[in-house]
């Protein structure tokens, strides 16, 4: 479980990321250069404010009449009045840059990231001195560790400084380096074109988010000096520098820069602690809360097929996803990059994790709520680290506040609504600068319909019922509030919603091109799953009988989905031309994955039109996308075809110019959209655990989606609903052999193709009943059953 080099970063994508969530660093590993770029996740550009436009609630009915009547174009036109300002940006920190004086003569040099300790290193040879660093970010000390050593004595003579692409000064005190800068007050999104896409306001009375990065050193040999031009090492044999860093952010919906925290309190004490232990201590410290989270799941697909030495890189262009070794390692990438941007207390990951270099970075480096946001957390619950969840699910709580605001002001109805994308400072409004935007992408009010799911689904795999009344259960029923409201009848007594997107995908019509109609596939699926888990939630809270009845009515009234023309499972209300067959995004199969509407037992003709959806959109597509379909073919039950998708990512991309149809992995084995966006990391993994076992339909299923390639391997500690943790170990494509750990009791429900007998763990046979296919048998709270083919 390495990540390894030959050479030094040269591009971004091929430096190694570290992070405890708060801090990130994407390390090169230069020899006579080390360089650090560096995150903290609440730097962003701008402020809180209001974010609405008041013409929205003017122009709607219009938009819906233009809608009704079939005028598309013009109804797409008039919704451009219905859009806010676009979202603020995710900021780079700056950089740590370790000047080296021994020369660039190096031999026997190596790069790694250890995904077991979750630490960097980088080993060469200069001379006769063998040269190492050990770096590592620490989640309970709160510091970046950097560790260098030679091999003989009082080799190491260094320099090394802080700067930021942002506005910043320098300063120094008797044992730190230190910048200190501030937050832009605007920035535009890379794809806007304006005069001034960066704005900064005056220093002294700006009020944008300050940030504090420190660095200080611990030698044990040598002399150490500070002066204005970093901190130095001469004749040391080991040193090792801690980089702390913080911002003034203090909330999203407080005043981020004046009244905020100071940065330096926090960069300050996180420096003076971590320079009074040990580096042993540190390092053990760090590895010890790693592990905690990563050595919860193995996986094993089969034999690593490359030799063990051979570079990353290497192994992606000589054997791609044929070397299961390979696919192991970028499933475990998923949850290590998981653990590295998402611990409960923090941000959640973005659309970059938190590893972002540019201050215009490719979509603001923001939440993307319209799929991308949500396909971050798709490992979480099912690949055990369901506490990495947390910062979404706290997200999701605060913009449930402020889209009750959106609600509101833009469409006059209660509850609460968010639109496809989001910033630190929890904007809710539809972006697109007041008429700058496209409709197709902008005007998506179903974002806290589809968040909502991932409340459900913490409570489906956990089982945690406080966390049902008191936090899950009141956002979703304010999501479903919304919805009661939105939906509109038609003039068949059908509920349905508009303006509606399947988001980004055009349709054609007789004037053109059009993004926006009524009642889409997505929209009605999605509407459904949120009803669907109110109705579970309010059942088992035993609670809310007037509203459960309620939804319960309007359930039965959506728009039915429709199959279309091709066969296909319809994308919109009508059946429109697609304007890109092998369009990326593909919203309508909601319901299939990460929905639950759609399965072969219960709805086998939409269930097989959404197949035939899938084959029409092809294998192509950016690197989320093809994780998408990785979990889609997972839940058609056709695993040769799922790894047919995981050898489509498995593909080397090199640039990162904008591609929407040919995605991939960079050298460092982050998904490429391109450009880099690290959703489609966190979909492989997902997909991946999603092709072994599956829960969604209230029984586990093993092996689903096995494909040949990988016919014999086990796989430890994934999760499933009903608070169930499972071990497996199949032979020849057959399960021989389940391990299940029951957290919560109640009965287990197995289905499976081998014939299985069931014994807890003292060994005693469990009567078990098989119906249709499906085991079930009784289980106690911290119980543990052993399942083992019958031959
Ligand atoms: C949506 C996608 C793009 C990209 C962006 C961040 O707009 O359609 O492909 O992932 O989000």
């Amino acid at each position: 479980m390495e990540l390894r080099y030959d050479k030094p970063a040269y591009a971004w994508t091929e430096a190694l990321p570290l992070g405890n969530s708060r801090l990130g660093a994407m390390v090169f590993g230069g020899v006579e250069t080390e360089h650090l770029q560096l995150n903290e996740e609440t730097l962003w550009s701008g402020g809180p404010g209001n974010r609405h436009n008041p013409k929205a609630i003017q122009v709607l009915p219009e938009v819906r009449k233009l809608l009704h009547d079939g005028h598309y174009s013009q109804a797409n036109l008039l919704a451009k009045d219905m859009m806010g300002p676009y979202t603020q940006s995710y900021l780079p920190l700056g950089d740590l840059f370790i000047s080296m004086e021994h020369g660039n003569l190096h031999q026997s040099y190596s790069r790694t990231l250890d995904l077991a300790e979750g630490i960097a290193k980088v080993a060469y040879r200069i001379g006769r001195v063998q040269y190492q660093r050990e770096m590592f970010i620490s989640h309970p000390d709160q510091v970046i560790v950097i560790r260098l050593t030679a091999d003989s004595p009082g080799k190491l003579f260094l320099q090394a400084k802080l700067q930021s692409p942002l506005r910043y000064e320098t300063a120094s005190d008797e044992s730190d380096w230190i910048i200190n800068g501030y937050a832009p007050e605007r920035v535009d999104p890379s794809y806007y074109d304006t005069d001034q896409p960066v704005v900064y306001g005056d220093p002294a009375t700006t009020d944008t988010t300050k940030f504090q990065a420190r660095l200080t050193a611990v030698h044990e040999d040598g002399r150490l000096f500070i002066d204005s031009a970093g901190v130095h090492i001469h004749g040391a044999t080991t040193v090792t520098l801690f980089v702390s860093a913080a911002t003034s952010f203090q909330g999203y919906d407080r005043s981020p820069g004046l009244a905020g925290k100071d940065p330096s309190l926090t960069a300050k004490q996180a420096l003076t602690q971590a320079a009074q232990l040990t580096y042993a201590a540190l390092r053990a410290r760090h590895v010890e809360d790693y592990q905690r989270l990563y050595n919860r799941v193995e996986l094993n697909l089969g034999p690593t097929i490359s030799p063990a030495s051979m570079p990353t890189n290497h192994r992606i262009t000589a054997y791609g996803a044929q070397d299961a070794g390979l696919v192991e390692l970028l499933f475990q990438y998923g949850r290590y990059l998981m653990i590295a941007s998402s611990r409960p207390g923090s941000q959640p990951a973005n659309l970059q994790g938190i590893w972002n270099k540019e201050t215009r970075p490719p979509w603001s480096s923001n939440w993307t709520l319209n799929i991308n946001a949500q396909m971050n957390y798709w490992p979480a619950e099912s690949c055990n680290l369901a506490e990495c969840h947390e910062p979404f699910l706290d997200l999701i709580e605060r913009l449930s506040v402020n889209g009750q605001e959106t609600a509101r002001l833009h469409y006059g109805i209660n509850g609460w609504t968010v639109h496809h994308n989001t910033d630190i400072w929890c904007q809710t409004a539809p972006v697109g600068d007041y008429g700058h935007g496209d409709p197709v992408w902008a005007l998506w009010p179903m974002g806290g319909v589809w968040l909502s799911q991932h409340l459900w689904e913490h409570y489906a795999f956990g089982g945690d019922r406080d966390f049902l009344r008191e936090r899950a259960y009141p956002v979703m029923k304010g999501a479903a509030l919304f919805c009661l409201e939105w939906l509109i009848e038609d003039e068949h007594g059908t509920l349905i919603t508009s303006p509606s997107t399947s988001p980004e995908h055009k349709f054609v019509t007789p004037e053109g091109l059009a993004g926006i109609s009524t009642a889409s596939t997505m929209d009605m699926a999605l509407i459904w799953d949120l009803l669907t888990n109110c109705l579970e939630a309010s059942a088992i809270l035993q609670d809310d009988e007037d509203f459960h009845q309620r939804i319960a009515e309007v359930r039965n009234r959506l728009s039915p989905m429709q199959i279309g023309q091709y066969g296909q499972l319809q994308e919109w209300s009508q059946d429109f031309q697609d304007e890109d067959v092998h369009h990326r995004h593909v919203s309508h199969l909601f319901g299939v994955f990460p929905g639950r509407q759609l399965t072969e037992a219960e709805t086998p003709a939409f269930f097989a039109a959404a197949r035939q959806s899938l084959e029409r959109r092809g294998d192509g597509g950016t690197g989320w996308s093809l994780g998408w379909k990785i979990a889609l073919w997972a839940r058609f039950g056709d695993g040769n075809r799922a790894l047919g998708l995981i050898t489509n990512l498995l593909q080397l991309v090199e640039g990162d110019e904008e591609n929407y149809h040919v995605g991939g992995v960079y050298a460092n084995l982050f998904d490429a959209h391109p450009p880099f966006q690290i959703d489609g990391n966190f979909a492989l993994t997902a997909g991946i655990a999603e092709m072994l076992m599956q829960s969604y339909q209230g029984y586990l299923h093993l092996l689903p989606a096995l494909p040949d390639a990988w016919h014999t391997g086990s796989v430890k500690g994934l999760r499933a609903r009903g608070g169930f943790e499972v071990n497996l170990i199949w032979v020849n494509g057959q399960v021989t052999h389940v391990d299940i750990l029951s957290n919560l009791g109640g009965l287990c429900r197995l289905r499976s193709s081998s014939l299985l007998q069931v014994n807890g763990s003292d060994g005693n046979v469990i009567q078990s009943v098989t119906k249709n296919g499906i085991m079930e048998f009784p289980t106690v709270s911290g119980g543990r059953y052993v399942i083992v083919d019958k031959e």
